[in-house]
């Protein structure tokens, strides 16, 4: 008889047998390798995805877009010596994190939402090599969780070492997700090349306390290796592997863009569905919009409903629904059918 978990349709996936290897994976051009080197370490490099030159448009478009931003004082930025914000709360666990224009080179500043912000960003989100590694890690339908530019300058400490899906208090067989961090420049552990510890993908997950200066640091005595990376390459690593931001020391800026893809059923660290500006939606064909989170997979999850009655916005995969507004008898409002028509059976 077929187990009922191997039917087509319910996303059965045999777990792989892996040999788990606890040393850094050297970059390399060939696509199956890294999907070993994923399976192994927790992570993967790779070489000779991209061309100078389309390395340097998306630097240059990166970086205009973290200036303008600073500019026009809408920055997400730290710079540690702030220490915390006397109201507000931290941008991830970056001490020293404001919103606003810094008044000098902040140590680090993300460009969230990339995705609103050029068209090359959504086309590079869907080079095939980044689909291919997220969905042997993930092994299921996913789509696009974060989509972020960031810059890390002279100063910047070193980020506490976390795993991408710490918000889960169990183990997990396979991660809920993939990251990745493609250089747009030079990517030296002096310039604070991201720091990881192969091989602990496959858990536990790093224990924390609270540090003499106050800071939250891990227990476990690890040893954390950088991701040196050349302009152009791309490290891959999936949300259960240890890692952190390292800490700069270099005149040298490092830029750098990170996507992350989440199982379908994850809650998006980017809600692109709710945020994504009208203009961009309707220029979107159906592949762009599911990659973005609008395809409904299985179970209903993310469904959406009409925000008003001229909405356009619409779920991929699943019924379309009407707009159905609070209905009382004597309150003006009406919904509106679909097609305007009701089907009536
Ligand atoms: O910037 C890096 O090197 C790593 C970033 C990261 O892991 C994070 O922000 O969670």
């Amino acid at each position: 008889m077929t187990a009922l978990k191997e039917l087509e349709g319910l996303n059965y996936v045999p777990e792989r047998q892996v040999q788990i290897r606890n040393e850094m994976p050297a970059p390399t051009t060939d696509l199956e390798q890294a999907k070993r080197d994923l399976d192994e370490t927790g992570l993967a490099i790779m070489r000779g995805l991209f061309t100078p030159e389309e390395v340097q448009q998306l630097r240059e478009a990166a970086l205009e877009q973290a200036e303008l931003e600073r500019e026009q004082g809408v920055a997400l930025f730290a710079r540690p010596e702030l220490g915390h914000h006397p109201t507000k709360g931290m941008i991830y666990t970056h001490v020293g994190s404001r919103i606003g224009r810094p008044l000098k080179d902040p140590t680090y500043q993300v460009v969230r939402f990339l995705v609103n912000k050029g068209r090359e960003f959504i086309d590079l989100a869907k080079k095939p090599e980044f689909l291919a590694l997220a969905y042997h890690a993930i092994g299921e339908e996913y789509h696009l969780s974060n989509a972020t530019a960031l810059v890390i300058r002279k100063g910047a400490p070193a980020q506490v070492l976390h795993r991408d899906q710490a918000v889960l208090s169990f183990e997990t067989p396979r991660p809920s997700m993939l990251n990745l961090m493609m250089a747009l420049g030079p990517y030296r552990a002096d310039q604070g090349a991201t720091l990881f510890v192969p091989g602990t993908h496959h858990g536990p997950a790093p224990r924390y306390a609270m540090g003499a200066d106050g800071l939250v640091e891990v227990v476990e005595d690890v040893k954390a290796y950088p991701a040196e990376m050349e302009a152009g390459d791309v490290v891959f690593f999936e949300s259960r592997v240890w890692h952190g931001q390292g800490p700069s020391v270099s005149d040298e800026m490092r830029v750098s863009i990170s996507f992350i893809y989440n199982a379908h059923w994850w809650k998006p660290h980017e809600n692109y569905p709710a945020s994504i500006p009208n203009e961009l939606y309707e220029q979107l064909d159906d592949e762009e919009r599911a990659l973005l989170g609008f395809k409904v997979f299985q179970h209903g999850t993310g469904t959406m409903m009409p925000r008003d009655p001229q909405d356009k916005r619409r779920n991929i995969g699943t019924a379309e629904l009407p707009f159905i507004p609070e209905l009382r008898r004597g309150n003006g409002k009406s919904a509106v059918p679909l097609d305007g028509e009701v089907e009536e059976w």
